[in-house]
């Protein structure tokens, strides 16, 4: 089938989502691209061989084994040369994905501005890659666990458009608000692609990033999770855990101290965002 595509990230599978969810989510968030009459392309790397529409058996394949790199810009390359399997991050994706000609990417929270980065100088590759490629990326706002203002603000500095999906605030993943307000907000996935469509006819060869708040019945309110977040970066700090793991270790620990509600909000918030990506594909190609 030809038609509007929606590429899905696959670290979220590998190293985001604890089995049985991360296979189900994958799963469910390609059925939400095609409920919108899109046609979803989860990308990955399997045995070096990059991947634009996994299979179903390829997903479970990279979803169980304990051999997968989690693959931004920096080690694409030595994954593909050196025939490894690799989960692609929204960096890795977003490469891939506009190799592919693909224009709209669905994730769950973007990596950003890490606390601490002025000690650390950790700031994912996601940003880097969001400036770079002319992609919309549709999230649900960039991961609690990070330094919100600094990440809106390094996102100014590269010229992304970050607009609000129905909200005039930058939802906080988990939660659907976090008090920083966006000068940007569409209502429709009409005017996010009239948005795209200008910003690209304008020249510029940046990505659109849409902020899409987490659904009410599912988010888990800021006040809520705030205590979680502080503790599982304290551990983070005490353990020693740097560079790539502090990510999926801190959405873990999160997930385990709330019961499963953080888990229940990212797997809610990533099949909303599936949804809204497919849509507004199908918007841009109309
Ligand atoms: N969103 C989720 N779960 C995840 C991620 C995002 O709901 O696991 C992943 C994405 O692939 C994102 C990556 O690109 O975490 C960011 O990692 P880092 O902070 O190391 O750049
Ligand atoms: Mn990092």
């Amino acid at each position: 089938m030809n038609g509007p595509r929606v590429a899905l990230e696959s670290t979220v599978i590998a190293h985001g989502l604890p089995a049985p969810h991360n296979l189900e989510t994958a799963r469910a968030c390609e059925t939400e691209v095609r409920a919108a009459g899109a046609l979803p392309a989860t990308i990955g790397i399997l045995a070096g061989r990059p991947v634009i529409g996994l299979s179903e058996a390829e997903v479970a394949e990279l979803a169980s084994r304990q051999d997968v790199a989690k693959v931004n810009l920096a080690n694409l390359a030595h994954v593909i040369a050196a025939e490894k399997w690799g989960a692609t991050t929204v960096a890795g994706t977003l490469h891939l994905a506009q190799a592919a000609g693909i224009r709209v990417f669905a994730t769950g929270g973007i990596g950003g501005v890490h606390r601490g980065a002025g000690d650390s100088f950790d700031i994912s590759a996601d940003l880097q890659a969001l400036a770079r490629y002319p992609v919309v990326t549709v999230c649900a706002g960039a991961k609690a666990i990070l330094d919100l203002p600094k990440t809106l603000e390094v996102l100014e500095t590269l010229g992304v458009p970050v607009v609000g999906y129905q909200t005039s605030e930058l939802p906080a993943f988990y939660s659907r608000t976090s008090g920083l307000p966006l000068d940007l907000r569409a209502d429709s996935a009409a005017e996010i692609a009239r948005l795209a469509a200008t910003h690209w006819q304008l020249g510029f060869t940046t990505g659109v990033l849409v902020v899409n708040p987490v659904p009410q019945a599912d988010e888990v309110p800021a006040a809520e999770i705030k205590d979680a977040i502080e503790e599982a970066l304290l551990t983070a700090a005490a353990q020693g855990v740097s560079g790539k793991a502090v990510t999926p270790f801190l959405l873990a620990r999160i997930a385990a101290r709330t019961e499963g509600r953080a888990l229940r909000a990212n797997i809610s918030l990533l099949r909303n965002n599936a949804r809204l990506a497919g849509e507004i594909a199908c918007a841009l190609a109309a």
